[in-house]
C-alpha cells in the first residue's frame, strides 16, 4: 500500500478548511495520505492544521516548483475546492500537469457558487470547471444550493453554518471514493459523476436513503450510463437482501447502464448497514483516457 502515494489537495479557504475536517476526522488515517493546502496566505492561514500549505502570493515558478515537489511520487491526486475559488482557478492547471508527468490517477470533488455569488466567481466557476472537465479521472461536482436541503427544516441557518454541512458532505464523500479507490484503482474513472451515501438498519433502507441524498440530481439513475454501489454491513449479507438491493437499484436505470454492486464487512458496524452510490453521468464530453 505504501506505493499508492495519495495527495489530497485543499484549494482556497474552503477546500483548506474541508482538508482540515478530514484531517480531524482521520480520514485516511490508514492509508499513505498527505493533505496539501494551496491559497493565499491570509485564506489558508485562517485555517491551522498540521498539513503542507502552498502560498499562492509568490511568483510563478516559486509556486510551480512548490507544487510539483509536494505531488511528486502521487499515484492518486484528490482536489477538493469551491469551484469559483480564486485558488482553484490558478492552480488546478498546474496540479492537472504535475498529475500527468507522474501517471496519477485524478479526482475532483468541487462544489458549484450558489446563485448568491457574484459574477467574477462564477466566471472562475466556470473557467476551472472547463480545465477539469474531461481531464480528471472524476469529477464530483454538487451545487451550493444542494445543501440548503439538508437543512430545509432550518431556515434561521447562516451561511457560515450551511458551508459547514457541506464540509461534512465533502468529507464524507472523498473519504467513500478514497477506501474504494485505494482497494481497487481500477474503480476510479467514472468522468462526470455524483455521489451520495446512506446509513440505517437495513441494507435496503440504506440503499433507499443513498439513492434520494440531495447531491445527486432529481432524476440521476434514470439517466445514468453507469452506477457503482458499494454496500456496508457488519456480517455478510443474505443473498436476498442482495438480491432486493440490486433490484431496486436497476429498476430505476436505463436499460443499457452498467451496474456494479460490491460487498464490504465492516465488523464494527454491527447491526448498521451504509450504502455508498457513484453514479456516471452521461458524458457531455468524451470520458478521460
Ligand atoms: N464548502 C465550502 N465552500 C466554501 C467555503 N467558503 C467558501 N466556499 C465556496 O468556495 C468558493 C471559493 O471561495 P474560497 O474557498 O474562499 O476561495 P478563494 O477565492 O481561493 O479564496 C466560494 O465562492 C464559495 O462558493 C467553506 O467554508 N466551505
Ligand atoms: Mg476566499
Amino acid at each position: 500500500m505504501e506505493n499508492l502515494n495519495i495527495k489530497i489537495v485543499g484549494l482556497g479557504e474552503g477546500g483548506a478548511k474541508i482538508i482540515s475536517k478530514m484531517m480531524a476526522a482521520g480520514v485516511g488515517k490508514n492509508l499513505p495520505v498527505e493533505f496539501i493546502a494551496v491559497g493565499n496566505d491570509e485564506n489558508i492561514m485562517l485555517t491551522s492544521a498540521t498539513r503542507k500549505n502552498i502560498f499562492l502570493n509568490r511568483d510563478i515558478t516559486t509556486i510551480y516548483k512548490s507544487i510539483a515537489d509536494a505531488l511528486r511520487g502521487a499515484k492518486i491526486i484528490f482536489i477538493v475546492a469551491g469551484l469559483a475559488s480564486g485558488a482553484a482557478r490558478s492552480a488546478v492547471p498546474i496540479i492537472l500537469s504535475c498529475a500527468k508527468n507522474s501517471n496519477a490517477v485524478t479526482v475532483a470533488f468541487v462544489c458549484k457558487p450558489s446563485v448568491l455569488e457574484n459574477s467574477l466567481r462564477k466566471l472562475n466557476a466556470e473557467y476551472t470547471l472547463n480545465n477539469l472537465r474531461g481531464k480528471v479521472d472524476t469529477l464530483f461536482t454538487v451545487p451550493a444550493e444542494k445543501f440548503f436541503m439538508f437543512r430545509l427544516n432550518q431556515p434561521q441557518i447562516s451561511l457560515n453554518e450551511l458551508f459547514d454541512a457541506a464540509d461534512d458532505i465533502f468529507c464524507r464523500g472523498v473519504k467513500i471514493f478514497l477506501e474504494i479507490i485505494s482497494e481497487d484503482v481500477s474503480l476510479s474513472n467514472w468522468g462526470d459523476a455524483a455521489f451520495g451515501f446512506g446509513e440505517a438498519t437495513s441494507a435496503l433502507d440504506a440503499i433507499k436513503l443513498a439513492a434520494k441524498f440531495p447531491t445527486l440530481e432529481e432524476d440521476e439513475l434514470k439517466s445514468a450510463q453507469a452506477v457503482f454501489v458499494r454496500l456496508e454491513s457488519g456480517t455478510p449479507l443474505p443473498l436476498h437482501t442482495v438480491n432486493a438491493v440490486n433490484k431496486f437499484i436497476k429498476a430505476q436505470l436505463p436499460p443499457d447502464a452498467e451496474f456494479f454492486l460490491q460487498e464490504k464487512i465492516i465488523p464494527s458496524l454491527m447491526e448498521k448497514f451504509f450504502a455508498a452510490i457513484i453514479c456516471a453521468r452521461k458524458a457531455e464530453t468524451p470520458r478521460p483516457k
